[in-house]
């Protein structure tokens, strides 16, 4: 049995291991071929199993990359703390209960880190030591920060945020830093910038499961993702406090950095291009046409051994996440704004959001619609939001679109909102709306529903009942190869 709490990357692959598939590989090359590999295994191997690289080529044995540690719902459920032998949208449901109970809990400094074995500052600091991967084929460099959480502190109030941007290899000592228009970790840099200041800065590549899924969730500004995590695991994390820095340090990840954004006018670099989450070469400076802010590092952690995390971006038809604590959080949201009776949330990337309700009166769908683009959980970066009946499972893609296809009248059913909070790297941005920096994005709302006003007359759904389609899969599995239902 997985332990309640993962304390490190180590322990989830480990956990990860008893409840699904996984692959050790050796001599691959970091060069483009671990992330075409990574990305084919993700599109054509469902529930794809975890992919552990080792004896990397030109690097040696025991610096090791692991990639798809989310892609198999299973294994998020492991990272969530919640039993894998639920569906899909139970463990939405689990999760978001678990993040309406949480309090946060504050980190706890210790001072014995496994992240401190190895300890590499100023003129020996040489970031290509680690097997930083060059992913896509058009990438402009290696990426050693994918699967990364980024740390920096509001000089105002103090607050730790913490936020997944991917950090480019420049150099030995000088990673790139892409980081859209609203992050948090960008704004809290902008402050610092504004007052002539660099702003002090930590990452980790590699770390426990529920730090990394958190860093990268839209969690309100002002509440510390650190915290957030604390709650969510019902224990504090373990940081150190970062010699360089002063900022917290966790404590169990693989390589940890310390270092400082310097003001963009000062040093920025050109970053990119990177293939992206939408499966194009669009953010950074391809996007914004502008050089990006570079973190100069003046320090080096690593743990023996170290496990470096690939969260590389996937084509969107190869699923990085297959289960995301940003669902939880929507469903959360969406009750605490008082909308009632959503029976399921799902998200297929960004981009495509899903949430089931029971309608209860007339209204109640457009009521979800909105809330499901205002919501922090959903409002950046999306295009569509789906509005499903209680019969549709939104993490079933063939019964979302079986609905899109049959509920909606595109006429009166889809609503268009304009002037939405996207970012730059959205490949159908009109090259004008970048140039004015206006990053702005429409969004449609489809109401896949049976009208409430006649939803009574809607005709009668004539797919076998679910009890029947037990009954013979389970008949007949012995001469068909049924997946499990
Ligand atoms: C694997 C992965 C990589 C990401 N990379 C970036 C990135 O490079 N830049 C960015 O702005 N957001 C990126 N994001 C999204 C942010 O992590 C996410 O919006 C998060 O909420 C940001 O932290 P914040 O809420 O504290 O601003 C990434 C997300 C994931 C899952
Ligand atoms: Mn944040």
């Amino acid at each position: 049995m997985a332990p309640e709490v993962l304390n490190d990357l180590r322990q989830f692959i480990e956990a990860a291991k008893e409840v699904g598939d996984w692959r050790e590989i050796r001599k691959a090359d970091w060069n483009i071929e671990i992330g075409a590999l990574i990305e084919a295994t993700a599109e054509l191997i469902p529930q794809p199993p975890i992919l552990i690289f080792d004896e990397i080529r030109d690097y040696p044995a025991g610096f090791r990359v692991v990639g798809l540690a989310f892609a198999a719902y299973k294994r998020v459920a492991l990272a969530l703390g919640l039993p894998p032998d639920r569906s899909k949208l139970e463990l939405v449901r689990l999760a978001s209960r678990k993040i309406r109970s949480a309090q946060p809990i504050p980190p706890q400094e210790v001072v014995r880190a496994p992240v401190t074995e190895n300890v590499i500052t100023g003129d020996e600091v040489d970031l290509f030591k680690f097997p930083a991967l060059r992913s896509h084929e058009g990438d402009g460099g290696r990426y050693l920060g994918t699967g990364d959480v980024v740390i920096n502190a509001d000089p105002d109030s103090g607050f730790v945020n913490m936020g997944t941007y991917r950090m480019q290899l420049h150099d030995r000592n000088v990673l790139g830093l892409w980081m859209s228009p609203g992050q948090h970790g960008r704004m809290i840099c902008a402050k610092y910038w504004e007052r002539g200041k660099s702003c002090p800065i930590v990452a980790t590549f590699g770390q426990d499961p529920l730090t990394f899924m958190a860093s990268n969730t839209k969690i309100p500004w002002g509440t510390s993702e650190m915290d957030y995590v604390g709650g969510l695991r019902g224990r504090p994390l373990e940081v150190i406090k970062g010699p360089v820095t002063g900022l917290p340090i966790p404590a169990h990840a693989e390589v940890a950095i310390e270092g400082e954004a310097p003001p963009p006018t000062e040093e920025a670099r050109d970053e990119g291009p990177f293939g992206e989450w939408p499966g194009y070469y669009s953010g950074g400076t391809i996007g914004t046409g502008e050089p990006q802010p570079v973190i100069r590092v003046k320090a080096v952690y690593h743990r023996n051994d170290p496990i470096l995390e690939d969260e590389s971006p996937l084509w969107p038809g190869a699923y990085p996440m297959d289960l995301s604590l940003r669902g939880g959080l929507l469903w959360d949201q969406l009750e605490s704004m008082g909308v009632q009776d959503v029976v399921g949330v799902y998200d297929y990337s960004r981009y495509l959001w899903v949430v089931g309700i029971k309608q209860r009166y007339g209204g109640h769908a457009r009521q979800v619609g909105h809330a499901a683009i205002a919501a922090a959980a959903s409002a950046r970066d999306g295009r569509y939001v789906v509005v499903v009946d209680e019969d549709i499972d939104p993490t079933n893609l063939k019964e979302v679109l079986w609905a899109m296809m049959t509920r909606v009248d595109p006429k009166t059913d889809i609503e268009i909102v304009e002037g939405s909070w996207s970012t730059p790297l959205d490949p159908r941005m009109p090259p004008e709306k970048k140039a004015a920096r206006d990053y702005t994005n429409s969004r449609a709302i489809f109401y896949a529903l049976r009208p409430f006003a006649w939803r009574d007359n809607f005709p009668k759904v004539s797919r076998a009942s679910r009890q029947l389609r037990e009954t013979v899969v389970e008949k007949y599995r012995n001469i068909l190869p049924f997946p499990p239902i």
